[in-house]
């Protein structure tokens, strides 16, 4: 029996599935699935933004994963490939936020975690008794070694993802792991994600992605994970709450270790925006002082913002460009505040009439697919695209990254993040949202 993985590309503007020479960002959900897939199957991993789908393959199953709206490729592959006589499964996030849609082009869906409900489907399957739906919610995290071997020879990034939590304690009104885990929040154990890391790095991988949406949650724990870490002399990237800056034993733990950056979810310059996102425990005002201690802790930082909340204006977008530059942000990112139906903020939306376009595909974060408070839907996508060709001008990015007191401290990785702010520019220029590979 053979189940073939798939995660599929979304669609560019051309309509075709976006393709790329490498995917720098491989997410852990196919290797993860695979490894809890029993062995008397066999499995295969298809990457569709580097590689072609097999459409005359064998496998018996075909598992689709994806996130945002690379959803409508998803569903549009589940067509062709129940149309060819084969048994669709649909996960991740998107189809487990929208399970009763994504049924529609399926034979079965798996709302959340697989790591419990992916074994009993596959016997379910063995015994020809497939259920519609899926669910089990996991009483600790303690997944099996990802089958990292399988993306090997794949063109990816130099660098393999490790998971150390799972969930998010706090509440953000638009955010999908809110909307999916309700704050519940699992941590493996310090010694399996070492195993994992550990496993990476016998593979020959000198970096790693730490996955964790709150790997602050519990400080003494993200102080145990970077002593065991820093023996192994590797680089290791993570997103962290900006909090972390109230404790500098961590941060300084974290940089010795090998990290070299952070990414922060600020969402906002407008407080009144945060507040309206449910994010005001940050404080916007604090974060030009934070982002200085971090970066003082020799802690590169990289951003991720939305535009669009109700606090925001064009006046208020345009002037995130000059934080951006002034704070020195290596590596910045941003989408447009998205109502992904699921969320407390769809809810909101939708009760209030503020959801003027419904065609998911649109749901890509560089679309207006809501009314903002204090611009229309068009003035807003406008005002997102304006925001990153300044931000990523030519002169921002040589400032940002190479013509900064601090360069001659790390030459090499303000060089690599020139690399990554070029490429970035490129595909901006083709209106594409940077990071989504
Ligand atoms: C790494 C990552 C990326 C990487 C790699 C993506 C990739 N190609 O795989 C990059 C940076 C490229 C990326 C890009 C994007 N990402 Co992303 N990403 C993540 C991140 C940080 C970790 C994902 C991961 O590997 N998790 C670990 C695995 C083990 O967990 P998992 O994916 O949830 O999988 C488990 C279950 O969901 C389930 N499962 C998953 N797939 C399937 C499939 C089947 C068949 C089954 C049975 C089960 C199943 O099994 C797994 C084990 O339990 C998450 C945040 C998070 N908390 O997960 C965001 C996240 C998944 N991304 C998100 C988004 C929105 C995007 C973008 C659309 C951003 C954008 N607006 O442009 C793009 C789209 C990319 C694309 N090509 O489609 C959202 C998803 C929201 C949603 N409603 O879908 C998240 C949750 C971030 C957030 N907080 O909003 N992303």
């Amino acid at each position: 029996m053979k189940i073939l993985f798939i995660q599929p590309s979304p669609y560019g503007s051309d309509s075709l599935p976006i393709k790329k020479k490498r995917l720098y960002f491989v997410g852990l959900a196919l290797p993860l699935l695979a490894a809890l897939t029993p062995k008397d199957w066999q499995v295969e991993i298809c990457l569709e933004t580097i590689e072609d789908i097999p459409y005359d393959t064998d496998a018996h199953i075909i598992a689709l994963s994806g996130m945002g709206h690379s959803i409508v490729r998803s569903i549009n592959l589940a067509k062709e490939f129940r149309g060819l006589g084969k048994t669709v499964i649909m996960g991740g996030y998107m189809a487990s936020l929208m399970p009763k849609e994504a049924k529609k082009y399926c034979d079965a869906v798996v709302i959340g975690d697989a790591e419990l409900a992916w074994p009993r489907l596959l016997e379910d399957y063995q015994h020809d008794s497939l259920q519609p739906y899926y669910e089990e919610q996991l009483k600790e995290l303690d997944p099996p070694l990802p089958r990292y071997e399988l993306l090997l020879g794949k063109k990816i990034g130099d660098f393999l993802p490790v998971q150390a939590g799972r969930g998010c304690p706090k509440s953000c009104s638009f955010c999908s792991v809110h909307c999916l885990y309700r704050n519940r929040y699992y941590q493996r154990p310090v010694a399996a994600v070492m195993r994992d890391i550990h496993y990476v790095q016998n593979l020959g991988f000198r970096k790693f992605l730490l996955l964790d949406d709150n790997i602050l949650a519990h400080p003494s724990y993200l102080l145990q994970l970077c002593e065991q870490i820093k023996p192994l002399n590797m680089t290791w990237y993570s997103q962290c709450s900006i909090e972390i800056v109230h404790r500098p034993d961590l941060l300084k733990a974290a940089a010795e270790s090998g990290c070299r950056a952070l990414s922060f979810g600020l969402e906002s310059i407008s407080q009144e925006s945060l507040a309206a996102i449910d994010k005001d425990w940050a404080d916007s005002s604090q974060y030009p002082a934070l982002i200085r201690t971090i970066q003082d802790a020799g802690i590169d930082v990289s951003t991720e913002m939305v535009v669009g909340a109700d606090g925001d204006t064009k006046e208020s977008i345009a002037r995130t460009a000059d934080f951006i530059k002034k704070n020195k942000i290596v590596v910045p990112r941003f989408y447009i505040l998205t109502p992904i139906p699921g969320t407390d903020f769809y809810t909101q939306m939708l009760t209030q009439g503020r959801i003027c376009n419904h065609d998911l595909y649109s749901y890509n974060g560089t679309e207006a697919v809501h009314i903002p408070r204090h611009m229309s839907p068009e003035e807003l996508t406008q005002a997102y695209w304006q925001l990153y060709e300044e931000v990523f001008s030519l002169g921002s990015i040589l400032q940002r990254t190479i013509l900064r007191k601090d360069f001659w401290k790390r030459p090499w990785d303000f060089f690599l993040y020139l690399v990554v702010n070029l490429y970035y520019r490129h595909h901006i220029k083709k209106k594409i949202t940077p990071n989504i590979f």
